[in-house]
Parts: C-alpha cells; structure tokens; sequence
C-alpha cells in the first residue's frame, strides 16, 4: 500500500499531453489564453445560457495571477487541482 505511487501523471507528462490542447485553444497564437479563447474552447461542454459565468468562474479560477492571460503552466496547474478534485 504505498499512497505516493498513485498514478497520478508527473507535472512534466501532463504538460507534454496538455501542450497540444493548449496551443489548439491559444488560436492566436500568442502563447497565453484569454477569455475569449478560453470561452470558444469550453462550448460545446457547456450549456450556452451558463457558458458566460461559467466560463468567467473557471477562468478567474485558473488564472492565478490575475492578468487576464492563462500561461501554460496556469493551465496544467488548474487541469492538475480540477482532476484532484474529481478524484
Ligand atoms: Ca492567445
Ligand atoms: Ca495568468
């Protein structure tokens, strides 16, 4: 029984299987996401009358530094705690 080797995937895999994801969803090519790229990226998984706040709540949450851009690493940091938590 040993709890450390859950297959939780390291923080270097996880960015190399989020990067794809992640330059799909950066469509302008900037190397960050903003919400409105952010938003185009999450319908279809959402509602429409709820995408808006949704959209808005989800990306306050992963942009932990408040500038309004989510870094790669902001987001394998929000997919790592959001998987967490549906653990
Ligand atoms: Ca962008
Ligand atoms: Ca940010």
């Amino acid at each position: 029984m040993s709890e450390s080797n859950r297959q939780i995937p390291s923080r270097a895999e996880l960015r190399a299987h989020l990067s794809p994801d992640f330059d799909m969803m950066d469509t302008d090519n900037d190397g960050r996401l903003d919400f409105d790229e952010f938003k185009q990226a999450i319908r279809g998984a959402v509602p429409e009358e709820h995408q808006d706040a949704f959209a808005r709540m989800m990306f306050s949450e992963i942009d932990t530094n408040a500038d309004e851009k989510i870094s790669l690493d902001e987001f394998v940091d929000g997919y790592t705690e959001w998987m967490m938590t549906k653990i």
